[in-house]
């Protein structure tokens, strides 16, 4: 979850609170107190009515000076929008609003102050001949209708922009267009919640997340923090077993999501129907997506969404930026660094600034000649912006085999025949690998946690663990530039008869590395992934594995664009837990993970090979120029 709201209007959020009064149309708070340098706006609660009756707590904040009619600009949230007010949206929105918009932020359907029934990423509606029938889209075009008839001054062009939930409300609000929406920003949209956003990645279920974030929406209508009973929740979900006890002592049965992992734990319908890729229709409305390489949360939807709009972008209309951010790190702070991975310039402003800002007023004020490129990407590792025609790139870039070897090796030639030609280790569920240093912090934890940047944390943390593989290449003698999709192609045996896979393309730093000797060997996750073995098929039909027989597990890491600097190593772990950010797989096939029992749970040998039969290997897009 991104807490858009919470983060950049703490104390405003405690101020509307109190000033909250019953919801009228157009009523105004009194006007704010300008101080210098800052934009004041006169904030307005009104609850807009939509085509079934329901009403939805809107807040309009316009400038108090208006010269000229100016766009709305509109992010759509079940964070709760009473906290936004002038000070909040001068803090955060700087560079747009030297640009001059009326800002509209609201709460969806079901969620804080608005009336109805909230259904967690609602599908479409089926009935589109019934005129009371509502989906995220009508919800959005009612609300645009509503808007340009009722607030002075707006100039009858639209804007919609997002992070995460709000991303997916971008993208739900281009399905049926307004005829006034201009312009579109989707940004950390969840594409598919089931493939490799929030709830699951390749069907291995996202355990913390997945059982906090529902219990945080669906407990009530405000946002519900889930107590644990101790700090370190890797503690917590060990000690909570096997995922039907979720249920039996917490959940019993009361939250909607949370029984749709149950009753849906394969990728069926109820997944694909909601998935952003499957649903876009082709783009009429000038679209920048917006994506960070270390995501937390939501980057596979971002780029797939993207991809899936790419596809009928016949007018040329849809573009895409990727930097060095973790989930909506764009938004916030300068951009400069993220955990202890400098970036060398303020890449989160350089996107505010140059990016986002001249998008929206090319599109929504006819400002300026700004020509996007296609796709806009931060390359990590030489920490320079690129620019492509397509993304991924398709010139220049040569398909290489990175080969697992003895010894820890890794190289790009194919491995020759030895005797020993797998490696080996033992997963054990009761000693799941920690997928970021303990104590792991509940994910939102209101004094702070580390979950915000846990893909850029120094993997030494489980490097030589007995559970975890690895294997290095020699120190570089020339950059190696990777641009595009990274796959993994395991081959892979286990005892058991369900196994999870996990790889991780890893950027190790030199042993003396002279700009801050405490990055010295450091250990940058550039691309990784999971894999759920009883899905190595098809994604709807699990199916078990035989145990000891070696398959050929592909899975892809997702994308990446980075230099592997002269110098630095590549390296690949393997693993088959990552807990408690994924449930442990039992390792005996069971038809319903969700309804597994805590003696279902068994330790496996698990064995990678590394042979000319069995040669296990990353494929990675390299840069030829
Ligand atoms: N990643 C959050 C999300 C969770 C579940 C569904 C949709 C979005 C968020 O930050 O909003």
């Amino acid at each position: 979850m991104l807490k858009y709201s919470k983060q950049f209007y703490g104390l405003s959020l405690l101020l509307a609170l109190s000033f909250y009064s019953p919801p009228v149309y157009a009523q105004a708070t009194a006007p704010a107190k300008q101080e210098a340098g800052k934009v004041p706006f006169k904030k307005t609660d009104v609850m807009i009515p939509m085509r079934d009756g329901a009403k939805l707590h809107t807040v309009i904040l316009a400038p108090e000076n208006m010269s000229e009619p100016l766009p709305l600009l509109m992010d759509r949230t079940p964070y709760g929008v009473d906290g936004h007010d002038s000070d909040g949206l001068n803090a955060a929105q700087k560079e747009l609003i030297k640009d001059g918009y009326i800002f509209v932020f609201q709460d969806i359907r079901g969620r804080y102050k608005s009336e109805g029934k909230f259904v967690m990423n609602r599908p479409l509606r089926e009935n589109k001949n019934d005129p009371k029938a509502i989906d995220e889209t009508t919800d959005t075009y009612d609300t645009i209708g509503w808007l340009l008839k009722n607030v002075s001054n707006n100039n009858g062009r639209v804007g919609v922009f997002g992070i995460s939930y709000g991303g997916w409300t971008t993208v739900m609000a281009l399905i049926e267009p307004h005829p006034a929406l201009k312009a579109a920003s989707p940004q950390a949209a969840m594409g598919d919640t089931w493939m490799g956003d929030d709830f699951f990645h390749n069907g291995a279920f996202r355990l913390s997340y997945g059982f906090e974030y529902v219990y945080e929406l669906e407990t009530a209508k405000t946002d519900t923090d889930f107590k644990h009973d101790r700090y370190d929740t890797y503690d917590w979900y060990l000690r909570l077993g096997a995922l039907s006890n979720v249920n039996e002592k917490y959940f019993k049965g009361k939250l909607p999501t949370w029984e749709s992992f149950i009753n849906h734990p394969t990728y069926d319908r109820n997944w694909q129907s909601k998935a952003l890729d499957k649903i876009v229709t082709k783009p009429t409305v000038p679209t920048l997506n917006v994506a960070g390489w270390w995501d937390q949360e939501d980057f596979y939807g971002a780029m797939i969404t993207y991809a899936a709009l790419e596809k009928n972008d016949t007018n040329n209309l849809n573009y895409l930026v990727v930097g060095p951010w973790n989930h909506g790190g764009w938004a916030r702070s300068s951009g400069s660094n993220l955990g202890k991975i400098e970036f060398a310039s303020a890449t989160s402003q350089y996107f505010r600034e140059k990016i986002q800002a001249p998008f929206f007023a090319t599109h929504l004020k006819g400002k300026g000649e700004f020509k996007l490129p296609e796709a806009t990407t931060f390359e990590t590792g030489s920490n320079e912006w690129k620019t492509y025609d397509a993304w991924p790139p398709k010139q220049n870039i040569t398909p290489r085999n990175l080969y697992f070897q003895r010894d820890g090796k890794l190289s790009f030639d194919a491995p020759k025949q030895n005797s020993n030609d797998y490696d080996e280790y033992i997963s054990d569920p009761k000693h799941p690998v920690p997928y970021r240093h303990r104590p792991i912090q509940a994910t939102y934890h209101p004094k702070g946690s580390d979950w915000r940047t846990w893909l850029v944390e120094d993997q030494r943390f489980v490097h030589n663990r007995p559970d975890v593989l690895s294997w290095e290449t020699e120190p570089l003698t020339e950059d190696i530039t990777i641009s595009g999709q990274v796959l993994a192609h395991l081959f892979a045996s286990t005892t058991g008869s369900d196994s999870d896979w996990i790889a991780k393309l890893i950027d190790v730093y030199p042993e003396e590395w002279a700009p801050d000797m405490r990055m010295s060997g450091f250990q940058l996750m550039v691309a990784d992934e999971i894999f759920r073995g009883r899905y190595r098929k098809s994604f709807a039909q699990p199916e078990p594995i035989k145990p000891n027989e070696v398959n050929e597990y592909t899975w892809d890491l997702r994308w990446a664009d980075h230099t592997f600097k002269k110098g630095h190593r590549l390296m690949v772990q393997v693993q088959s837990t990552w807990f408690p950010v994924y449930d442990r797989n039992p390792q005996k096939f069971v038809e319903n993970i969700f309804k597994a029992k805590d003696s279902d749970y068994q330790a496996a040998t698990q064995r990678v090979f590394r042979s000319p039969q069995f040669p296990s290997h990353l494929s990675l897009p390299v840069k030829t120029k």
